[in-house]
């Protein structure tokens, strides 16, 4: 039989089971997919398909803690817009809605399949990001984005080469590539500020509202979905124990340190664990005095936990990556780490794919 209608059904019998439709539904769906298979070589989904499908994707990620509210996922259909403007445009508003002033909204934006001529790809690893700047004294502003940085600048930006530099969006429909600035007053950014330490705000941190993974496929019923970028909004250790924190991103531990006044001249003054927890606090108390939308490690794991209960009830299995769902601080205060996951992976469900350059 054919891969692709095999697929094809597995999904359109889940995802219609789950939307409460009969077995006639699902046969004259089937019989459709298996006519547009035999004339295309592929088939497209309908809106209620890809809706319920990227929810399922979202619930099937097993590296997400955030699963519980996967119902509310916000979905947008642009697979019809081809040229990279259009796309670039689709980009902005998919920010503004998920951004919200604050209240942030998960959402996905859906472009056209991959088919074998042609597939869209955005480049840039999340939508917003701080670009990063080889240089003789080192990085300067986020080190995972070295590499990003110069294809943008072969490509003809020029960032002004602060820490906190956004990059560009780069953007192709399979054919055309091309770059867009995002509008300055449409990224959402917040200062960071300790609720105590008044010397924290010198250090001049900031991080972005929202995070937008960007290069990531969707993949449902045997399609691939190489641009759909989607969003949810932040838990506070990726902020504050790793992208702030690690000693190979912007490794700020020993400032951090410094503005509280801790004993950095041994190891055992534990000031790195010190400097963690009140890092976090600054980025939990920073984000909610500005009214953006971000969770605290022990908050989202009772959420999982709930999570875990439901789709229990609901008959299903939950599959789950132990190494990303625990938190990388104070993992063995959640229940993560006292349970055990099976890393099957279901689909639908989001998958990494090769890199549109190097
Ligand atoms: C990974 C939290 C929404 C899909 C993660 C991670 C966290 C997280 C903490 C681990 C990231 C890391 O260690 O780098 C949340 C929270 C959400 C949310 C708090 C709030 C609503 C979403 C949404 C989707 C999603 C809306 C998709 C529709 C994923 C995927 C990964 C992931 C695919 C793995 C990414 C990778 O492999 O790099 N999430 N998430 N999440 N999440 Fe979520
Ligand atoms: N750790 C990365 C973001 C990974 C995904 N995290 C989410 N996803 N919260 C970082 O930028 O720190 N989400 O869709 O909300």
């Amino acid at each position: 039989m054919n891969p692709l209608f095999d697929e094809a059904r597995r999904f359109i019998e889940t995802c219609y089971r789950e939307l409460g439709k009969d077995d006639d539904e699902i046969s004259r769906r089937l019989d459709d997919v298996r006519h547009q298979i035999d004339r295309d070589g592929t088939y497209d989904h309908t809106f209620e398909e890809l809706e319920h499908g990227a929810r399922m994707a979202w619930r099937n990620s097993n590296r997400c803690i955030g699963r519980l509210f996967w119902q509310t996922l916000q979905v947008f259909d642009a697979r019809h817009l081809h040229r990279p403007k259009a796309m670039f445009e689709a980009l902005c508003d998919h920010l503004e809605f998920a951004q919200n002033d604050g209240k942030v909204r998960p959402a996905i934006t859906v472009f056209a399949q991959a088919t074998n001529g042609r597939e869209p790809r955005i480049w840039n690893h999340q939508l917003v990001r701080y670009a990063g700047y080889e240089t003789e004294k080192g990085v300067v502003g986020d080190p995972a984005s070295v590499a990003f940085t110069r294809v943008c600048e072969e490509l003809g930006w020029r960032g002004p080469r602060t820490p906190w530099d956004v990059l560009p969006v780069v953007v192709s429909n399979g054919q055309e590539l091309a770059w867009f600035e995002l509008p300055r007053d449409l990224v959402l950014e917040v200062p960071i500020t300790h609720p105590e330490c008044p010397r924290f705000a010198d250090l001049g941190l900031r991080w972005y509202a929202v995070p937008i993974l960007s290069d990531m496929a969707l993949v449902i019923g045997g399609i691939r979905y190489s641009a759909a970028p989607f969003n949810g909004w932040y838990m506070v250790t990726e902020i504050g124990a790793r992208n702030l924190a690690d000693p190979f991103r912007y490794n700020k531990l020993p400032e951090v340190a410094d503005a509280l006044g801790l004993d950095r001249t041994r190891d055992a003054t534990l000031w790195r664990d010190r400097a963690l927890v009140e890092l976090n606090v600054a980025v939990l108390h920073s984000y909610r005095e500005r009214g953006v939308t971000i969770v605290d490690h022990h908050t989202a794991a009772r959420q999982f936990a709930y999570f875990e209960q439901l789709e229990r009830d609901a008959g299903r299995r939950v599959t789950g990556d132990w190494s990303w769902l625990i938190p990388p601080l104070s993992p063995a205060a959640t229940h993560i780490f006292h349970s055990g996951y099976d890393n099957d992976y279901v689909t639908p469900n989001f998958v990494r794919q090769p890199s549109p350059y190097s």
